[in-house]
């Protein structure tokens, strides 16, 4: 008698443009969950924990029980929480999530409560090293329907920033300049980080003019974002923050570095800009003083990064409790895979804020097959079983592992920053 134990499970690596790594699960009776489990220029660490440490401790658990999985995976590591062990949970939680809405008949997000509301609005990254590229790449965007803009700017004086595509070259695939991947890959496998330099005080001055710009061209109802990629101290990212008020930002995103929370306090007394941050979270645990202090306004983890489906939604739900709300984080570098899970919980959590989307390539698109779609500025998961998504193993096999690293910053002389 087919159960639904599990019978196999196989750690895929491809790089359709860029580095992916993926779970799949295969029950007895034959169902097959996937789980995204990239963590972007450290792949393979991933890869490893699962093929080595997790993959042999999984076949013949029933792939029904999800949370006794994730509490096995957690706690009997004994060494908990990191990006890459969270990433691997993340994997094995939501390839069963998969299976077990497929095998209940249902889209996932059924099995979240069902729909909360019509589709999850997205925003897209409009950049520019200057702005005209910019507003040209905002209209890009609104006219590919978007409804909500993050922007990023170039800094005079620097020669590439972060979230700033320096040409269609610049890692991006052709004709997708302005959803550049910031992993850069190396020639001959030969991939080193590519260094930039930062400069605070330049940025600081630019920063508030362009968006003086933005909204003068653009308007005050767009939804503006912006990411400070976690480069400040608290006292520059509350002078940041009171610069950014006259222009109504939706958020402005990692302000500081993401480990010392307390930093936001200051923050939070100096300025009233909206808040976000956690993309480079990985459990509930780091959020413990940011969302009972309320000193945020969105929670950013990505499902993949912050141990999947099962503890982004108890992250959600902790946050609820405090009126604060979800912005998971959408790059590129959260596959098809992670994007589909997101897009389940943004259609059922009631504290949904609002979803990152960057695109993926036509080339990613080719190996994972998805079944979400994007329409009047928002996103919507579909109606097929489980998260949607497929992928083609042959299609994978073409797309052989490019090692890349993210880019590391360094200040005037030398000094190592935050990137
Ligand atoms: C960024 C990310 O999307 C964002 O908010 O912070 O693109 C981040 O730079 C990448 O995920 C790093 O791999
Ligand atoms: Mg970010």
């Amino acid at each position: 008698m087919p159960t639904t134990a599990i019978a196999s499970a196989e750690v895929i690596v491809t790089s359709p443009g860029r580095n992916f790594v993926t779970l799949q699960i295969t029950t007895d009776d034959g169902v097959v969950g996937l789980g995204d489990a990239t963590l972007n220029g450290r792949e393979l660490a991933v890869a490893v924990y699962l093929a080595d440490h997790v993959i042999p401790l999984l076949k013949g658990r029933d792939a029904m029980d999800i949370e006794d999985t994730w509490q096995y995976l957690y706690r009997g590591a004994y060494w908990r929480r990191g990006p890459v062990t969270m990433a691997a949970i993340a994997a094995v939680d939501m390839a069963l999530w998969d299976i077990k809405a497929k095998v209940a008949e249902l889209p996932l997000y059924q099995l979240l409560g069902g729909r909360s509301r019509t589709g999850a609005l997205a925003y897209a990254h409009a950049s520019g090293r200057d702005t005209e590229e910019l507003f040209d790449s905002i209209r890009e965007h609104l006219d590919l329907g978007y409804r909500a803009i993050r922007v990023q700017t170039g800094v005079p004086g620097l020669d590439s920033v972060y979230g700033v595509a320096a040409s269609a070259g610049d890692g991006a695939e052709e004709g997708d300049r302005y959803d550049y991947e910031p992993a850069r890959r190396g020639a001959g496998g030969r991939a080193r980080p590519v260094e930039e330099t930062w400069d605070t005080r330049a940025y600081l001055r630019h920063v508030p003019s362009v968006f003086e710009a933005v909204r003068s061209e653009f308007g005050a109802e767009l939804p503006l974002l912006h990411d400070a990629h976690h480069r400040l101290t608290p006292r520059e990212a509350a002078q940041l923050g009171r610069s950014l008020e006259p222009y109504d930002l939706f958020w402005l995103e990692d302000c500081t570095p993401a480990e010392d929370p307390t930093a936001l306090r200051y923050v939070r007394d100096h300025t009233t800009v909206p808040l976000a941050i956690g993309e480079v979270f990985n459990s509930i645990h780091d959020y413990q003083t940011l969302i009972t202090e309320r000193l945020v306004d969105y929670v950013r983890s990505a499902v993949t990064h912050t141990g999947g489906i099962t503890h982004l939604k108890k992250l959600a739900d902790f946050a609820a409790i405090y009126g604060i709300k979800t912005g998971f984080h959408g790059p590129t570098d959260v596959s098809p895979v992670g994007q589909a899970a997101h897009l389940h919980l943004d259609l059922a959590l009631h504290n949904f804020g609002i979803q990152e989307h960057m695109r993926h390539s036509e080339a990613t698109l080719e190996v994972f097959r998805t079944s979400f779609r994007f329409e009047d500025g928002r996103l919507h998961p579909g109606e097929r079983m489980g998260l949607g998504v497929e992928i083609d193993r042959d299609a994978a096999r073409e797309h052989a592992y490019d090692p890349a690293y993210l880019p590391v910053n360094r200040l005037a002389d030398g000094t190592v920053h935050d990137w």
